[in-house]
């Protein structure tokens, strides 16, 4: 498994927020959770790629709107954000070779933070970011290599992942009223995490080894009792960003490819 990861821009500070009367977000303090989060990804996979800073992006660290990986697939994204569609040709030109790369046309709309794969199925928000035609690209890409794409309504949140993950193929973690659990009968086991940690239904998982944001011991205890290993990361910096931590990465599996050095060898 190999992580791409893109560094905190300079120009964080203005990195669209939903809530614009809120502090503006702090980049030094951004850039040494990044740096924290980078290093726990890289216990977690073989590889931590680095797609190069842009520094003229604002949200260019929230790489994982930018594309989605599945079964051998890429599809590059154009972000349901106008300011943001000019990230997607530096993550593209980093994504491993084996990769089969698709291009989302306009005026399709799609943010990886909708996506949230669990096995065969691709479960997708319908967001702000999102639309219809963006799902129907979703499907046309990974419907012929074996993904089933199920559309969620999303509301009340920026992305279907800000309050939902996949902990593995079979279980995932949803934050208690923000979707129907019944939307994974026959898909996989949900673990519920309470309301008020909603935020850290967001993890990052490889094998048994879970990422959780720092300051929430309920969800901590939830995955210790079923049998994970969790590592807190404190990411309460780029949460004022309306980033989580799934959002700074993208997971590629098949790690063969050796055209790009480690920033973690
Ligand atoms: C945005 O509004 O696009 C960024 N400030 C936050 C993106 C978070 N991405 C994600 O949850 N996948």
């Amino acid at each position: 498994m190999i992580a791409l990861v893109r560094p905190v821009s300079k120009a964080f500070a203005h990195a669209l927020v939903q809530d614009p009367t809120g502090c503006r977000p702090d980049p030094d303090r951004a850039r040494a959770e990044h740096e924290a989060y980078v290093d726990a990804l890289a216990r977690l996979v073989d590889a931590v790629i680095e797609v190069p800073a842009d520094d003229e992006a604002p949200d260019a660290c929230f790489v994982e709107d930018t594309v989605v990986v599945a079964g051998g697939r890429a599809l590059i994204t154009r972000p349901g954000a106008p300011s943001r569609r000019g990230e997607v040709d530096a993550v593209a030109a980093a994504l491993p070779a084996h990769l089969e790369v698709h291009r989302m046309r306009a005026p399709a709309t799609l943010d990886g933070g909708d996506v949230l794969r669990v096995g065969r199925t691709l479960f997708v928000g319908r967001s702000g970011r999102t639309d219809a035609a963006g799902v129907e690209a979703l499907r046309q890409v990974f419907g012929p290599v074996g993904y089933k794409v199920v559309e969620v309504s999303v509301r009340d949140a920026l992305h279907l992942k800000c309050h939902a993950s996949a902990v593995s193929d079979e279980v995932v973690l949803l934050a208690e009223g923000f979707a129907d659990p019944a939307l994974f009968d026959g898909v996989a086991r949900v673990l519920t995490v309470h309301p008020d940690d909603a935020y850290a239904a967001n993890i990052v998982a490889v094998g048994a080894r879970v990422l959780v944001a720092d300051g929430f011991p309920r969800v901590v205890d939830l995955l210790n009792s079923h049998g994970f290993d969790p590592m807190t990361v404190p990411v309460g910096e780029i949460a004022r960003a309306d980033g989580s931590l799934t959002c700074l990465s993208v997971l590629v599996s098949e790690a063969e490819d050796s055209r790009w050095p480690s920033v973690h060898p």
